[in-house]
């Protein structure tokens, strides 16, 4: 059922019109201003506003000015309804963010086919930012580990590679890769690998700052591109996230606990003819170094 706001400081005007509407099978609130229209939109949510353009406080037009300026309100349609024949007041009307206009005496019949209209608008909207929303966390997530994908990692690393370029600000590339997890695949099946993978996004992701991202490189291989840092504080963290990857045991169920170790390859950007490639390389070789050297570890390059 549609949700309409009222907006009228007549409680006899509001009163007919939410009877009005109620019977058109809508749901109805009144507001007697705009301050409190605004306290209401959280609670509410309605799909279309109704709002007289006198009303003490906050009036019409500066309510939907308040309502514009934020992104969760922005899109519900506003009707003004006036009994100003006045063009000018038409005009300021659209102009401060209404959708519609309707002059009193209101004539139901007419407000019930801009309400229609109001409603297809914000209907498809709505759909619209949905399917925008859906694809934007899709298109940049893993979906096992809820992690950043590979090509969010691409598009990242090669923006921070960017800003190196033009600000020389410092930049550090991770590789972890897990120690033996084939064998852990082997052993406990597929599905306790994927446990683990899950239980590790979330440790990785204790540790991620505002200037950090972390993602699924691959499989079993996670990279965290770190802006704002070199290699020495590289090392720092890898040593901290090591830590937190194999310091407690992974919980499977009541009878199984499994111990994991990770192993880790660090590089930082060097300002001349560094690529995505070579930066990843160089962590990657460090990483082989890692696991070479014994596995749970950290190597750089
Ligand atoms: P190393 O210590 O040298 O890294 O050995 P490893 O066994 O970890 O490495 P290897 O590359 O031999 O095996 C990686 C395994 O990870 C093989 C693959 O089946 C498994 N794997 C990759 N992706 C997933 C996944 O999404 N879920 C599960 N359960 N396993 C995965
Ligand atoms: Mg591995």
């Amino acid at each position: 059922m549609a949700r309409i706001l009222i907006v009228n400081d007549s409680a006899l005007e509001a009163r007919i019109l939410m009877d009005e509407l109620s019977r058109s099978g809508f749901q109805v609130e009144n507001a007697r201003d705009g301050e409190m229209a605004l306290a209401m939109i959280d609670s509410f949510q309605p799909d279309v506003i109704i709002a007289d353009i006198v009303l003490p406080r906050l009036n019409g037009w500066d309510l939907a000015r308040r309502l514009k300026e934020n992104v969760d309100t922005s899109d519900v349609p506003i009707i003004f309804a006036s009994s100003s024949e006045n063009k000018s007041d038409r005009f300021e009307s659209l102009k401060a963010g209404g959708s519609d206009y309707i002059t009193k005496p209101i004539d139901y019949e007419e407000l019930l086919l801009r309400i229609e209209v109001a409603l297809r608008h914000k209907i498809s909207i709505d759909s619209l930012k949905r399917r925008e929303g859906i694809l934007r966390a899709g298109s940049v997530r893993d979906t096992l580990t809820g992690l950043y994908n590979r090509r969010y990692f691409d598009q990242k690393l090669t923006e921070e590679l960017a800003r190196v370029d033009r600000f020389g600000s410092m930049l550090a590339l991770m590789m972890i890769d897990i120690d033996h997890f084939k064998h852990i695949n082997d052993t406990y099946g597929h599905l306790v690998g994927d446990k683990i993978l899950i239980n590790l996004a979330g440790r990785l992701n204790q540790r991620v700052r505002a200037t950090d991202t972390i993602c699924r490189f691959g499989g079993e291989e996670f990279a965290l591109v770190a802006a704002e840092t070199d290699l020495k504080g590289a090392f720092v963290l890898a040593e901290k996230i090591r830590e937190i990857v194999s310091a407690e045991a992974y919980v499977i169920s009541d009878e199984l606990t499994i111990n994991v170790t990770a192993s880790f390859g660090i590089t930082e950007c060097r300002k001349h003819n560094e690529t995505v490639q070579s930066l990843i390389d160089r962590a990657d070789k460090a990483l082989y170094q890692a696991k070479r050297n014994g596995r749970n570890r950290v190597e750089w390059q």
